[in-house]
């Protein structure tokens, strides 16, 4: 009797381990279509058709290969709109010797999955997902007996473990580990980078769109047009389009943003990675190469790879070290609901409604956008991180809650009270103005400090740190900070608070039914 496999919708990946050393007349494969997960948040709906269509293909890839697949497609009036219930239904009609899974990369799917054991009649074996370069045991390793878990530490030893990047004699190729300090550069002259290939739909992405149109007509975001690579084929030519046109400057515009340019030099290669398109090795080891033949300046190439054996095998890492209690964590105690204008877009502040209509146009907005101007708002306004949480998971097709969580409550919200940044990256009006063009045309006088013109991050940054003094006081980053607050005395200090209640006041907040049915 065959093994039955189970590939989850980001795990599209030849390598997988679940995989390995079968061949087609092993095993049959199950892939799901399932309601539960389309709908757990309320995806944009080009990441739904991102996933279902990726999903499609691959199935159709491995089928052309000789495998059975049994691949249940959401509207199957069969189908039981859940994992578990489609596991138990193939079970059952398959009566396998064994089933085999790559652990999900989720903790909701993972809880679901340790179930699946005590459930069914034959016995179940849940493999370590090798596509990751530090296995779960490294990152214990790494963090066991740390109160900050600094991220240089960590990638520094996924370099020596990879071998990317050094020299023969152990050291870092260019004598330093890191070159973050040549990479901010703000943005300058026209920035001609060419934007990302976009990729024509086929038959089986629009019947995925249709189907998606139908269904999730109530989900935020456009439907169309769609581009993103749904198969391995246009993963590797979107990667090639990087390496070829914007490798080189992606080192120093990394932190720049310009209205309406979305990708910049930006590879755009989040979607592809995360369900397993493409492998983060391969594509190290070709931005490596392009460094070698001189294609390439190091920092941009050590700043790509950085990104990718550094922050993201990190937060992956980092995730399951705090699951679950990462996802409830709230140390600043904000509790603010999410304003609606993060759904609508309809706001005076220019660089947040720029951010939000790339994030509606494409399900994508860059890191910086993400960070400093979405992610800052959230954290000085004080939003809770449980809504902002959802909307970062709900908004973006690249989002996955293991890159999600620690990005959002971590890096962005300071919710896990420091445990991934040393300080909130809390910041006012003056660092969007350096590192964008969104200032100049903006309602709101970004010179202006308080009063009703005033740029609403100025004096809601001294609302943050006031409100905030007592947890943040002692921290060595940041205490300084508020000697400067001390020194404005106190009618320039009501100022700043009246300023920013009264913007606070003006929000409406977003209600329910965006994130969540
Ligand atoms: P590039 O700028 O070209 O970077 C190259 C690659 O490095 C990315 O494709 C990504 O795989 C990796 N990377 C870069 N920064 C990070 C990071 N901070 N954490 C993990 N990987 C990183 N990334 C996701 O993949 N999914 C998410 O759900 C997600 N949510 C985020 C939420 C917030 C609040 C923030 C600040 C960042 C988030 N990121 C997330 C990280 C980053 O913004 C995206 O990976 C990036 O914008 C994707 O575009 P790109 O492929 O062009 O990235
Ligand atoms: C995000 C997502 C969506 C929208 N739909 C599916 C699906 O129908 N079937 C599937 O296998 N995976 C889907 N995914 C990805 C999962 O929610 C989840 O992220 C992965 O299983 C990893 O935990
Ligand atoms: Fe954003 Fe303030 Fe600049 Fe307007 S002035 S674009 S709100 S930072």
């Amino acid at each position: 009797r065959p093994i039955l496999v189970p590939i989850l919708g980001d795990q599209l990946s030849r390598s997988l381990s679940s995989l390995d050393g079968l061949s087609p007349g092993d095993a049959t494969i199950l892939m799901m279509e399932v309601w539960d997960e389309a709908t757990y948040v309320k995806h944009h709906k080009q990441k739904i058709v991102l996933i279902f269509a990726a999903m499609r293909h691959f199935a159709a890839e491995l089928r052309a290969e000789g495998w059975q697949v049994d691949y249940v497609a959401l509207d199957d009036p069969a189908n039981t709109g859940s994992f578990t219930g489609e596991v138990a239904s193939a079970v059952e009609r398959r009566a396998p010797s064994e089933l085999r899974v790559t652990e999900a990369s989720e903790w909701r799917v993972s809880q679901a999955i340790a179930e699946w054991e005590g459930r069914l009649p034959c016995p179940v074996s849940i493999l370590p997902d090798t596509r990751f370069i530090a296995t779960h045991a490294d990152f214990r390793q790494f963090a066991d007996g740390r109160k900050h878990l600094t991220m240089e530490y960590f990638y520094r030893d996924m370099r020596r473990k990879t071998g990317l990047l050094m020299r023969d004699d152990g050291k870092p190729e260019g004598d330093q580990w890191n070159l973050d300090a040549d990479n901010r550069e703000p943005p300058k002259g026209e920035m001609k980078a060419p934007p990302a290939p976009k990729f024509e739909p086929d038959d089986i992405t629009r019947d995925v769109i249709d189907l998606v149109g139908q269904r999730f007509s109530g989900h935020f975001g456009d439907l169309e047009p769609f581009g993103w690579p749904v198969t391995r084929a246009e993963a590797l030519k979107a990667a090639e389009a990087f390496f070829a046109q914007r490798l080189n400057l992606f080192g120093p515009y990394q932190d720049a943003m310009v209205h309406g340019k979305d990708d910049l030099y930006h590879s755009m290669l989040s979607t592809s990675l995360n369900i397993g398109l493409l492998d983060p090795i391969e594509l190290c080891e070709r931005a490596e190469a392009e460094y070698r033949k001189g294609n390439a300046p190091l920092n941009s190439v050590e700043g790509f790879i950085r990104q990718i054996i550094g922050w993201r095998e990190y937060v992956r890492g980092f995730y399951w070290y705090t699951m679950p209690g990462l996802a409830e964590a709230n140390e600043l105690a904000a509790n603010r609901p999410l304003p609606e204008f993060f759904w609508t877009g309809d706001t005076d502040m220019r660089c947040l409604s720029d951010c939000i209509r790339t994030t509606r146009e494409d399900a994508h907005a860059h890191h910086i956008q993400r960070l400093m101007v979405l992610g800052n708002f959230c954290l000085i306004a004080g939003i809770s991180p449980r809504e902002v949480q959802d909307w970062y998971l709900a908004v973006y097709a690249d989002a996955f809650e293991w890159v999600e969580l620690p990005n959002v409550a971590g890096m962005v919200l300071y919710a896990d009270g420091g445990k991934l940044a040393t300080k909130p990256y809390a910041a006012s009006g003056n660092y969007i103005n350096k590192m964008s063009d969104y200032c100049g045309k903006c309602r709101y006088k970004v010179s202006h400090k308080t009063g009703p013109d005033a740029c609403p991050f100025n004096p809601l940054y001294w609302h943050f740190m006031d409100r905030n003094r007592e947890r943040l006081e002692s921290n060595h980053r940041i205490g300084r900070i508020f000697a400067t607050w001390d020194r404005m005395g106190e009618a320039k200090q009501a100022e700043y608070l009246e300023s920013a209640e009264k913007f606070l006041d003006s929000l409406v907040p977003a209600g329910e039914g965006w994130a969540r049915n």
